[in-house]
């Protein structure tokens, strides 16, 4: 099925220079761009995108991090883009990520893991609106 999803590249995948490494994994594995976005969140904004972890531990150090500097928000359509995505991402502790996933190949921290993935539609519907606006994603 068609789907759509969001991407982040972190601030610490900006820093690192790593934009362009993210973007062009998605566009190798046949998903096309959508939209594309580098923004600073701010602290309600983050406070809101990570609100399903507002009573962990790591969540005032997650805030804190995910405003730490740009990120870029990337929106990526194809067949099955949501589970495909967090395939390419790899899994959340980038110390175990598979090598070959983003996640394992480029990150060693659980909190620093150089990007998000939508986890399902839900959340998908739910964190695209905190970035984007509805006519900022191109149908084509
Ligand atoms: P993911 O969907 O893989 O991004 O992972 P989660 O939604 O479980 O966690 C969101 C973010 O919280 C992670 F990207 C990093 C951070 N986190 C921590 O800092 N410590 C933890 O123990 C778990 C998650």
């Amino acid at each position: 099925m068609i789907e759509r999803t969001l991407l982040l590249v972190k601030p610490d995948g900006v820093r690192r220079g790593l934009i362009g490494e993210v973007i062009s994994r998605l566009e190798r594995k046949g998903f096309k761009i959508v939209a594309l976005k580098m923004v600073i969140m701010n602290k309600e904004t983050a406070e809101e995108f990570y609100s399903v972890h507002k009573d962990k531990p790591f969540y005032k150090d997650l805030v804190e991090f995910i405003t730490s500097g740009p990120i870029v928000g990337i929106i990526i359509e194809g067949d099955s883009a949501i589970s495909v995505a967090r395939m390419i991402i790899g899994t959340t502790d980038a110390r175990k990520a598979q090598p070959g996933t983003i996640r394992g190949d480029f990150g060693l921290s659980i909190q620093e893991n150089v990007v998000h993935a939508s986890d399902s539609l839900e959340s998908y519907n739910r964190e695209y609106k905190i970035i984007f606006r509805d006519d900022e994603i191109i149908n084509y």
